[in-house]
């Protein structure tokens, strides 16, 4: 059997067409700066993102922090959501790996935060107090349900930020999601910021990687901070070859995913029980609560929906994400409606 998997846009595997270009790809020690592969990918990225330089890291995680460790020193402070992937979702390496303190501001159902929360969280020039020096954003924001922020907000906090002498870091895993859904070009939501790291990995089916881009010396600061890390690879250009078609030929579909999102939202909204995080889906993620009259527990719906075949991963007590992407067409969409409709009976 087939199996449909929504738990994340992670598990996407590479096209036919990534494969080939994977075993064709030309490679050098990418530590040195040899590969070319690598080296195109990091300049297709660098131009998309509106940014000087790129750097091919192996995951988000590490390119988050190799950014937080290029902009902060041992106890300086960097303030991001509550609910920002950093923060609850990369092993506390900010904190554990690089010494530094963090302020977590609440998210907005958007992802957002509040400029005043931000301008009030800013630390005065006290010796009691760590040194803010970063303020991180994330888009689309993941654990508000994938949701975006406008290129208009984005400009606000980054001159608020600036205002203060600080810098701005942009978690863009799924910038093209984000700017597909607001019908902008990626470089209007990264070209403010001054640091961005997005995902090849996710929506965009390759199978490893991201790209952190930046200025010369920011990216300069992080290239030491993906040696520190262990992230330095080799012959990667096999790797970043899977990149560039996912650059090339993927970023123009992902409104198919945004689409499907909805048919899946429009599914759900008639099982009685089911409580949609949002009316409509902003991007690829579907979140949902299983209402109080429901008598049955999110691990019995995972393993009933296993038994059709079906992926499906609860986010917390009663909660789930459905996530849509390139290996999920409609008839997947209206199974996993149908077998939903059935196990919530
Ligand atoms: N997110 C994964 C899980 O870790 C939750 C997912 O399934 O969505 N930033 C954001 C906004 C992310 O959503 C993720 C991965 C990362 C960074 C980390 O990327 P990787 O997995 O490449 O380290």
């Amino acid at each position: 059997m087939e199996l449909i998997d929504l738990r994340s846009d992670t598990v996407t595997k590479p096209t036919p067409e990534m494969r080939e270009a994977m075993a064709r790809a030309e490679v050098g020690d990418d530590v040195f700066g040899d590969d070319p592969t690598v080296n195109r990918l990091q300049e297709l990225a660098a131009d998309l993102m509106g940014k000087e330089e790129g750097l091919f890291v192996p995951s988000g995680t590490m390119g988050n922090l190799a950014a937080i460790l290029a902009h902060c020193q041992r106890g300086d402070e960097v303030i991001l959501g509550n609910k920002n992937h950093s923060f609850l979702f990369e092993a506390g390496g900010l904190s554990a790996l690089g010494g530094i303190h963090s302020c977590q501001l609440p998210n907005q159902p958007d992802g957002s935060l509040l400029l005043d929360d931000v301008r009030a969280a800013i630390r005065p020039d006290d010796p009691h107090d760590p040194i803010t020096r970063l303020v991180c954003l994330e888009n689309t924001h993941n654990r508000c349900g994938g949701t975006v922020q406008s290129p208009a907000y984005t400009v606000r906090l980054v001159q608020l930020a600036h205002a203060h002498g600080l810098k701005v870091h942009l978690d863009g895993a799924r910038i093209f999601n984000a700017a597909a859904a607001l019908d902008v070009a990626a470089r209007d939501l990264a070209g403010p910021v001054d640091s961005v790291t997005f995902c090849l990995s996710k929506a965009l089916c390759a199978p490893v990687g991201s790209v952190l881009c930046g200025d010369r010396d920011f990216v300069k600061r992080a290239h030491r901070a993906r040696k520190m890390l262990g992230g330095g690879m080799r012959q990667a250009g096999v790797l970043a070859a899977a990149g560039i078609v996912a650059l090339e030929k993927m970023r123009s579909r992902l409104g198919e995913d945004h689409e499907r999102a909805r048919r899946l939202a429009r599914g759900l909204r008639e099982i009685s029980g089911v409580q949609l995080a949002a009316a409509e889906p902003a991007t690829n993620m579907v979140c949902f609560g299983l209402g109080d009259s429901l008598r049955i527990s999110e691990k019995e719906v995972e393993a009933q929906l296993r038994q059709e075949g079906i992926l499906v991963h609860a986010t917390g007590p009663g909660r789930f994400r459905l996530v849509t992407h390139y290996w999920i067409d409609d008839a997947a969409i209206d199974k996993t409606v149908g077998a939903l409709a059935t196990a919530l009976r």
